[in-house]
């Protein structure tokens, strides 16, 4: 097999002083952080549908970008050429992980059992390649969006026809996620929603799609998927509303239906911001209900109202997004770079120094994170900011040995209360600023 990305070294960590572009200028994957090496607080994942396929059309233009990997596209041959670039890419970038949908790997025919077969082909081939290189599968999806079938919902669909094709889709998926030894099972729920409630039962459609979830979970446990299911939060587009629209909707949800021992959430930054929230919100609205499972670690422009996937650069949300991680004790699943090229950043060499920014920012995340926890005044300053419940009446009210009189006594008696410190915002984002500028 010859090689695909020519002229690409393996990329290595020069330093913070590389001028080099093909090299890692921060992330040091063996390097200890916060008691851990680099490469296992951050299992970075390459998304197969972006980085081997996405080749920058848009809805009002063609493909930027050559992602034919030297076979035509629509055939076996592409499907099998894919996995090669994909596994090369990994390895030259030094990546353990690859998240994948069912029509990442081949092109969906109209039979669907042409289709699975194409997949079980598919599977053994990159089953082949995994054993060689070492690398693992970090989730798998079924793709219920892109089917014109799909265009009511799958879980949420009018058809049972349509909804038998979406567990169909499922068990493929799962099959193919258990093959490869995957750590979890996403839902991303893109068309489960709805346009107007002039035709929408919303409770019939939620109820269908925790019904469709829990045959998922009975299913995957019984061919021996010890991994998380994770809902991925997103609140609109392409559907106007969708049911899933942040992390403490879908967690409602999850415990709604009982599906919350089996599910966590794979949480992603531009999906956080489109919901109106910061990424670290939705990190820590999961961790605080013990839901934290994956990431797709992207990047969103506040200029623009969409999902713009893009690879992340921002220091300041890495950091406060690997705050939250390193609090959490790390993840269980990783960090799927669910992102793309800008569509004039349409060269080979494009595809690697993406996947070196969103490292080395997340690894710049890392650090900045352990050095803030390592130097205590934000924790510090929490820590006082609550300390009226340490004890007297407060410890009463957190140990729940009081009642709503006692209470309403005891500021009789004070007659008026003080204002509360200062929650010092301004000192606390200079010493983000001052940890992350030394
Ligand atoms: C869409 C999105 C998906 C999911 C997997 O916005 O994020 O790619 O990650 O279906
Ligand atoms: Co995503």
């Amino acid at each position: 097999m010859s090689e695909i990305f020519k002229g690409i070294p393996e990329i290595r960590f020069e330093g913070k002083d590389s001028k080099n572009p093909l090299s890692f200028k921060f992330y040091d994957a063996e390097k200890t952080v916060a008691g851990k090496k680099m490469k296992e607080y951050l299992p970075f994942a390459m998304a197969w549908w972006h980085n081997l396929g996405a080749a920058g059309t848009d809805m009002f233009g063609r493909d930027t970008v050559d992602k034919s990997f030297g076979a035509e596209k629509g055939t076996m041959e592409h499907a099998k050429a894919k996995v090669d670039a994909g596994f090369e890419f990994m390895q030259k970038l030094g990546i353990e992980y690859f998240c994948f949908h069912d029509v990442d790997l081949v092109p969906e025919t109209e039979d669907i059992n042409e289709t699975n077969a194409r997949l079980d082909e598919i599977s053994d081939y990159i089953l082949g390649k995994m054993k060689e290189t070492g690398i693992k599968c970090l989730w798998g999806t079924a793709n219920m969006f892109s089917n014109p079938r799909f265009m009511n919902g799958a879980g949420s669909t009018s058809s049972a026809d349509v909804y038998c094709f979406a567990a169909a889709q499922i068990k493929k998926a799962l099959d193919l996620t258990v093959k490869f030894g995957g750590r979890g099972y996403v839902f991303w729920g893109g068309r489960e929603g709805y346009e107007t409630l002039l035709n929408t039962d919303v409770k019939f459609e939620q109820e269908n799609i925790a019904r469709l979830m829990h045959l998922a979970v009975d299913y995957g446990r019984k061919i021996g998927f010890t991994g998380d299911f994770y809902i991925e939060p997103k609140p609109k587009e392409p559907m106007k509303h969708q049911y899933d629209f942040d992390a403490a909707t879908a967690i409602g949800f999850l415990r709604q239906y009982g599906l919350d021992k089996d599910f966590k959430l794979n949480i992603e930054a531009n999906h956080a911001t489109l919901a109106g929230h910061t990424f670290q919100h939705e990190l820590r609205i999961s961790a605080i209900n013990g839901m934290l499972g994956s990431i797709d670690a992207n990047q969103g422009d506040y200029l623009l109202g969409w999902d713009t996937d893009e690879f992340p650069f921002d220091v300041y949300e890495a950091t406060m997004c690997m705050y939250e991680v390193i609090k959490a004790g790390g993840l269980t699943g990783g960090f799927n770079f669910d992102a793309k090229n800008r569509r004039p950043s349409n060269t080979y060499e494009d595809m690697f120094e993406a996947y070196i920014l969103g490292m080395d920012t997340f690894a710049l995340g890392l650090m900045k994170a352990a050095e803030l926890i390592e130097d205590g005044r934000i924790d510090e300053n929490i820590k006082n900011k609550y300390a009226s419940f340490n004890d007297g009446i407060g410890k009463k009210i957190i140990d729940g040995s009081t009642s709503l009189e006692e209470l309403a006594d005891y500021a009789a008696s004070l007659k008026s209360a003080e204002t509360p410190a200062s929650g010092k915002q301004e000192r606390l984002e200079g010493i983000l600023n001052q940890i992350l500028f030394k």
